[in-house]
């Protein structure tokens, strides 16, 4: 059939559906991939949010470089860095007109350096973006809490969106009001996060400033960009571009988007290379490892989000080798799975071309140019693509693309192969926007069939890929259970398994795995998996265990489901509630006297109510009658990032440990528990 019957208008590019980004969401979105780097006075405190009365003498990075960092991110294929000028503590690493906290009374260059501007100098000079995280939160400001702090928030930021030239990105974090120094004060300063800052007149302040930026918000008025409700490094699989421009947003509309939201408000998943945000040595073997940061990869950019990946500066000034090392065979390993596109210039046919015009061809999708595209009639919301390789071809990823200038409008779509004359589904999915990835086992096929099963109006797809990404095997999980079993178990289950408990780097001639082993005591273990048919193995896992637990025994609490708490497995959880009101006690019978000199914790790594402690007091006692309080404080940023937490203190003796919950992060009685642990002499 010819387009001629159909008259002109049936041939003109499909009407927009719903929200659509605007020109700085796009760019943004075009993007992909850019860096984080957390750097403050906490790089020398080893902490992850500083008080506010770290003192300022211990800010001198001997090494450091901001061409370094820059030079990596751009080797890795980032496009941009955001870099914590002020972090919660509100020690700048700018020399701000309006405080005394900042770079120019440290002893770093006597008080002549300006981080900000080396980082924006190296930034112009690689080509890559600038982009500015700003904490709301100050616990250093003697103001904060007051309206006063208002404008002194908005002449800091008018500094840094004026002195250093275009910033793509500006990060306002949600964590807000809490203990802190405040000028002296040492209190508790609560605010109302949805309006004490104001943001409506301040993000007017920004874009006068800064015509083409990005506003990253997940506590005030709705931003451009949205967070996506946790720091793990994933947004869910659905995930549409989509919120409401005002109501409440719940923490499924941050990890999904909103279907039929009114506003463009895409995801953009943050997540550290390490598991914290700031430089902690103890951290430098914990380094993510290229399948981890390959998940991370399919499930943030894969998922139509962007991926803003953290980089802790170290006390030197500089990326540690170990992040360097990871990130650039990170950005290998990328280009190993994807850059082949096996689906480029094939033949393909579609089941409908809208007014069967030429532009609007199937082949769009293959041409290699994003801003052409496949597009159906207007009536259309069912439709297929097939794709011919017209050989036996093997792959074992699938890319598409929205050209979302039109909206988002793919509600679901399956993936399907020709082997031998059979067809045969690979893979069934939901949303793809911007883009979409895929992974599936290995297949050797003849024909792709991509059908868009659901949509919300005719589909417009601007780009396909088909990709065979070489296999890489994940390392190991390693538990120890109460009993002292430990247990390793490999992400592919047809793997083997070596380890040592030594500390020794395993190898083919280490133990190979064969169930669980029985171990007293403190023990180590670092195990890897290997792949016999491919001959591959995977990075290494270690962990140490302290003391066993066989002989420890909760007090006081008749639900057995709450030995949980010491079973070793981190996927388990306890809560303590029953009209308790807090503060919560914990109390655990050792068996015996022990040496302690900290304790871990890990919260409930549910996403909904995880009841995380907070403020904690650490008690200990010898007698389950006088107690002693060994140590308290605060868990930071555990609701974004509930890892172990892990607390030092002077040695002591005891039988008997209390963890007292102050305050959960849910703001209510309960407490809940992955795990308790002591740490010994
Ligand atoms: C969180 C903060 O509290 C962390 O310290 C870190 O800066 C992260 C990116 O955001 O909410």
């Amino acid at each position: 059939m010819s387009s001629m019957g159909f008259g002109y208008t049936q041939v003109k590019a499909p009407a927009s559906f719903g929200p659509v980004p605007n020109e700085n969401q796009l760019r943004w979105q075009e993007m992909e991939y850019y860096a984080f780097v957390h750097f403050s006075l906490n790089t020398y405190t080893d902490q992850s949010w500083g008080y506010g009365n770290e003192d300022i003498n211990l800010f001198n990075p001997k090494e450091l470089d901001c061409r370094q960092w820059v030079r990596i991110c751009k080797q890795a294929g980032m496009k941009g860095i955001i870099i914590t000028a002020k972090h919660h503590s509100g020690f700048c690493l700018w020399p701000s007109k309006y405080t005394e906290y900042s770079v120019k009374n440290a002893p770093w260059k006597n008080g002549k350096g300006d981080i900000v501007r080396e980082l924006a100098d190296a930034c112009r000079e690689y080509g890559l973006k600038l982009g500015i995280y700003l904490s709301p939160w100050d616990r250093n400001h003697p103001d904060y809490g007051k309206p006063e702090y208002i404008a002194y928030f908005r002449n800091q930021l008018t500094e840094l969106l004026t002195n250093y030239g275009p910033i793509f990105e500006v990060w306002f974090d949600g964590a807000n009001g809490g203990t802190g120094y405040y000028g002296g004060a040492n209190e508790n300063r609560k605010i109302d996060r949805t309006t004490y800052y104001d943001w409506s007149n301040t993000y007017k302040l920004i874009r006068k400033l800064q015509p083409n930026i990005v506003i990253w918000n997940d506590g005030g008025d709705r931003g451009d960009l949205r967070w996506v409700g946790t720091e793990a490094g994933y947004v869910g699989e659905t995930n549409w571009s989509l919120l409401n421009a005002t109501g409440e947003v719940t923490w499924n509309m941050l990890h999904f988007g909103l279907e039929n939201g009114d506003s463009w408000v895409p995801a953009e998943v943050n997540t550290s290379i390490r598991p914290e945000w700031f430089y902690h040595p103890g951290e430098n073997e914990r380094v993510k490892t290229v399948p981890h940061l390959m998940d991370t990869y399919y499930h943030s950019i894969g998922r139509n989000g962007t991926l803003l990946l953290n980089f802790p500066i170290d006390v030197r000034g500089l990326i540690h080798e170990n992040d360097e090392k990871a990130a650039l065979a990170f950005a290998d390993e990328v280009k190993k799975a994807l850059v082949v596109n096996l689906a480029l210039k094939r033949k393909v046919s579609a089941s409908n071309v809208r007014g069967n015009a030429k532009h609007f061809a199937a082949a769009m999708v293959v041409d290699g140019n994003k801003n052409s595209y496949w597009a159906t009639d207007d009536t259309v919301k069912t439709a297929s693509l097939t794709i011919d390789f017209e050989k036996p071809t093997k792959f074992n990823r699938f890319l598409a693309q929205e050209y979302i200038r039109l909206g988002q409008r793919v509600k679901a779509f399956t993936i399907e192969a020709l082997v031998d004359g059979n067809w045969t589904e690979l893979a069934k999915a939901t949303t793809i926007g911007y883009k979409r990835l895929l992974r599936f086992p290995s297949v050797t096929a003849t024909k792709v069939r991509f059908n868009i099963t659901d949509a919300k109006s005719s589909p417009v797809i601007c780009n396909i890929g088909i990709a065979n990404a070489p296999q890489i095997l994940a390392a190991p999980t390693v538990i120890r259970d109460q009993h002292g079993q430990v247990n390793i178990i490999p992400a592919d289950k047809e793997s083997e398994v070596y380890y040592t408990m030594d500390g020794s780097k395993p190898t083919l001639k280490s133990k190979k795995y064969a169930g669980p082993v029985d171990t007293e005591g403190r023990v180590q273990i670092s195990a890897m998996s290997y792949e016999p048919a491919s001959g591959k193995s995977s990075p290494v896992t270690n962990e140490k265990f302290d003391i066993s637990r066989k002989n420890w025994k909760l007090v006081d609490i008749e639900d057995e489901k709450a030995n949980t708490i010491l079973d070793g497995d981190p996927s388990t959880a306890w809560h303590q509630g029953n009209g308790s009101k807090a503060p919560v006690d914990l109390v655990i019978d050792l068996g015996k006297e022990e040496s302690l000199v900290g304790f871990r914790y890990l919260p409930d790594q549910n996403v909904w109510n995880p009841a995380i402690i907070a403020h904690y007091e650490f008690y200990v006692s010898g007698d389950n009658a006088e107690w002693k309080l060994a140590d308290s404080g605060e868990f930071p940023n555990v609701k974004n990032n509930p890892l172990w937490q892990t607390k030092n203190f002077s040695p002591v003796k005891a039988r008997y440990i209390r963890l007292r919950s102050l305050r959960n992060t849910d703001g209510n009685d309960e407490t809940g528990y992955a795990e308790v642990d002591v740490i010994t002499q």
